[in-house]
């Protein structure tokens, strides 16, 4: 029985019409890094980044899961080893695509988070700067993500799973975001089989032992039904 640790990157969902970062025309060519993707540029402009992430959040509302997402789900039913899913992706198509045993690394659109007290809520599809917490009603609501500068979440749990994991695949991230680009190494260091899925080899492709070139909806079905059908 073989664990198997996967994580995922805006190119998983790219094939659901969701943007990715850093295409010539993804997001980071259309919005400034610092201005919407840290804390100081929170702290700077809250309007901005509330506003950034509300149009966010209504374009994953609008995407459906495509077959990559399902087949990541149907690996999880069928396998008979543990199947956790570490995504880098702040859109809720995994979980409606079937999977269960998933973390958003980097948080998550459908979530609001209190800069006070740390309470969560649901984010509703709209939020507005200067929203106050339903637990403190201090006025520090935000989208619950994790910017640059911040402890992504669950890597506890995510490198006991990574030391434990027999086959460690990373499906279409560029490489470039750490801690999530240092994985590779620290499953290849367990011991496990390492394995590339993306259009291209990413920023630390070098790293993996395999690769396997092409759209999400074709390559990761075809590495699930080869899985399931080796047992
Ligand atoms: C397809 C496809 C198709 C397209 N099929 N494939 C060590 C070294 C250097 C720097 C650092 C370091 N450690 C920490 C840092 C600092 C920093 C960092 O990494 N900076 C670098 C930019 C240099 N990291 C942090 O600050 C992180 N925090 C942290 O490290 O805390 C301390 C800590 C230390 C040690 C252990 C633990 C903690 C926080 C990072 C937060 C990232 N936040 C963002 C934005 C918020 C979320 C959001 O708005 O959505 O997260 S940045 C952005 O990049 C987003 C993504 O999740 C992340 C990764 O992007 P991803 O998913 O890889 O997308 P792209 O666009 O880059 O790539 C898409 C890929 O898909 C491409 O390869 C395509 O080819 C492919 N593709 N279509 C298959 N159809």
């Amino acid at each position: 029985m073989s664990n198997i640790v996967i994580l995922t990157g805006a190119g998983i969902s790219a094939e659901s019409g969701i943007e990715t970062f850093r295409a010539e025309t993804g997001l980071w060519a259309q919005h400034r890094v610092e201005d919407v993707a840290t804390p100081e540029g929170f702290l700077r402009d809250p309007k901005l980044v509330v506003d950034f992430y509300n149009e966010r959040r209504a374009q994953a509302a609008g995407a459906t899961p495509n077959t990559a997402h399902e087949a990541l789900a149907r690996l999880e039913a069928a396998h008979r080893g543990d199947v956790l899913v570490v995504t880098q992706n702040v859109d809720d198509l995994h979980e409606r695509g079937g999977t269960k045993n998933l973390i958003h690394m980097h948080g998550a659109l459908n979530s609001a988070l209190c800069g006070a007290c740390d309470h969560r809520w649901p984010a509703p599809m709209q939020m507005a700067a200067g929203d106050t917490c339903p637990a403190c009603s201090a006025p520090m609501a935000r989208p619950d993500i994790v910017w640059f500068g911040e402890m992504p979440y669950q890597m506890d749990r995510i490198f006991t799973a990574l030391g434990n994991a027999d086959i460690f695949a990373a499906i279409g991230t560029s490489g470039n975001v750490y801690p999530a680009a240092g994985f590779v190494a620290e499953a290849a260091r367990a011991g496990a089989h390492t394995l590339e899925i993306n259009l291209e080899p990413s920023a630390v492709g070098s790293q993996f032992n395999e690769a396997l070139l092409g759209p999400a909806t074709q390559t990761v079905t075809t590495w699930v039904d080869e899985i399931l059908s080796a047992g």
